[in-house]
């Protein structure tokens, strides 16, 4: 195995084991309970999305380094785009704390980031704080941001 091959693949499977939750059903927050506390909080992410069709976003968000690198999300929704727009999802009821936004645009609706033949993501993704790596997924520290548990609105622009 050349270096080249090594690398590309330790980039393809950090990709997909990264988006790994994009198969999750859509039913709300993980662990979800029907009452929940009374404080509201509100923290809306808003996307650029290129070349929407007829696609969904797929979104995550983690509040630890251990749910980013491959748990589950803390919460977690699917939306429908069907046109190049601003779509602005919003995830209501987090506590104050460091998250960390993934998203993919999933346009052929199949649950997972496409990716081409040498691992490379084929569809559309990003990350909070729109962290970018020359070398595969930015990490949790690159893509965390802290939410004061009030009302935010992150900006991501998906690539
Ligand atoms: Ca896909």
């Amino acid at each position: 195995m050349t270096t080249r091959t090594f690398f590309l693949n330790a980039l393809s499977v950090g990709f997909l084991g990264l988006f790994a939750w994009g198969a999750i059903e859509s039913t709300g927050p993980a662990g979800a309970k029907a009452a929940q506390e009374t404080v509201r909080s509100d923290l809306g992410i808003q996307f650029e999305v290129p070349e929407a069709e007829q696609g969904v976003l797929r979104i995550a968000v983690f509040n630890s380094p251990e749910s980013y690198n491959g748990g589950d999300p803390i919460a977690f929704k699917t939306v429908p785009v069907r046109s190049r727009e601003f779509v602005t999802v919003n995830f209501a009821d987090l506590k104050a704390g460091d998250y960390a936004v993934k998203v993919f645009y999933d346009e052929d609706r199949d649950a997972e980031l496409d990716t081409n033949v040498v691992g490379i993501p084929s569809e559309a993704y990003g990350f909070s704080k729109n962290a970018r790596s020359a070398f595969g997924p930015p990490d949790w520290n690159e893509a965390k941001f802290e939410f004061d548990g009030t009302t935010a609105l992150r900006p991501i622009v998906l690539q």
